[in-house]
């Protein structure tokens, strides 16, 4: 098969191989596109934490999109892990550059063991600046609070924080309910003119290292290939969901999700 479309994913490595760069390029790919990289930073970590972050110069992260872009130019671009205020203006000016209109923003900010991928400065810029030039915004409960300085503890809440995100200049907003402790997931959608409640069973397992980064390269596959970005956002659910529920059980934290959920090896290896 040849794939559908191109995508340009600008995040960060994770060396578990779960979340980051990692989980975009085998999410693109096995829901078959193109997955080019820009790579925003060097993570040294396993499944139970990060044990150092390499940052990348933020030229070279604006080089890598502009030299790239120029050549195959992306259908649609996800952006993962930002660490600093430096890099999020880069990434700004970069994109502006090469007009791909699809971007989905994921904004990393913790990973799962607690580490902190982000600084303060880099968030207010990302706020300010950064959430009025993409498409949607896909924030998990912890982050939501964070950009929008109010504390959510149910699903009205949540809807109070995507009006927010939405008067801050966001067109879409997807917030994933996955931290609160209810027995199904309630994720939300919200632009100015659809609201939509997406629902998914929950599966008890400590296994969803990269469930945030899977979610929005496999939002930015299907919104790439025509899909209206609430569809993308309702397709990409359910093909987390089915990696949560299917995950191989490796490592001895938190472990990855299975990112092959989707795919059906048809050819025969001799
Ligand atoms: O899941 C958030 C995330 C994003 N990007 C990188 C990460 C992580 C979590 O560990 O390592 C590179």
């Amino acid at each position: 098969m040849k794939p559908n479309s191109k995508i340009l994913i600008i995040a960060g490595s994770d060396s578990s191989g779960g979340a980051g760069i990692q989980a975009d390029i085998k999410t693109i790919t096995s829901l078959g596109s193109y997955a080019m990289t820009a790579v925003t930073a060097v993570t040294v970590q396993n499944t139970q934490g990060v044990k150092s972050v390499i940052p990348i110069p933020p030229k070279e992260i604006k080089n890598q999109i502009i030299f790239t872009a120029r050549d195959i130019k992306p259908d649609a671009i996800k952006i993962g892990m930002l660490h600093s205020s430096k890099v999020v203006k880069e990434v700004i000016e970069a994109v502006k550059k090469i007009r791909t209109n699809k971007i989905i923003l994921d904004p990393v900010m913790v990973a799962k063991g607690g580490a902190e991928l982000i600084d303060n400065n880099a968030i207010q810029i990302l706020k300010k600046r950064l959430i009025k030039e993409v498409s949607l915004i896909t924030p998990n409960i912890p982050e939501a609070e964070i950009l929008t300085g109010i504390k959510i503890k149910n699903k009205k809440d949540m809807i109070t924080a995507a009006n927010i995100l939405i008067n801050l200049g966001a067109k879409n907003v997807l917030i994933k309910g996955g931290h609160l402790r209810s027995k199904k997931v309630e994720d939300i959608f919200l632009n100015k003119s659809t609201f939509k409640v997406f629902t998914s069973l929950r599966h008890n397992t400590k296994n969803t290292h990269g469930t945030g980064c899977t979610l929005s390269s496999a939002i930015a596959t299907f919104y790439s290939c025509g899909k209206t970005i609430n569809r993308a956002c309702e397709l990409a659910i359910k093909y987390v969901n089915s990696a949560i529920l299917t995950n191989p059980k490796y490592g001895r934290g938190n472990g990855p999700i299975n990112h092959l959920n989707s795919m059906k090896i048809e050819k025969r290896f001799r």
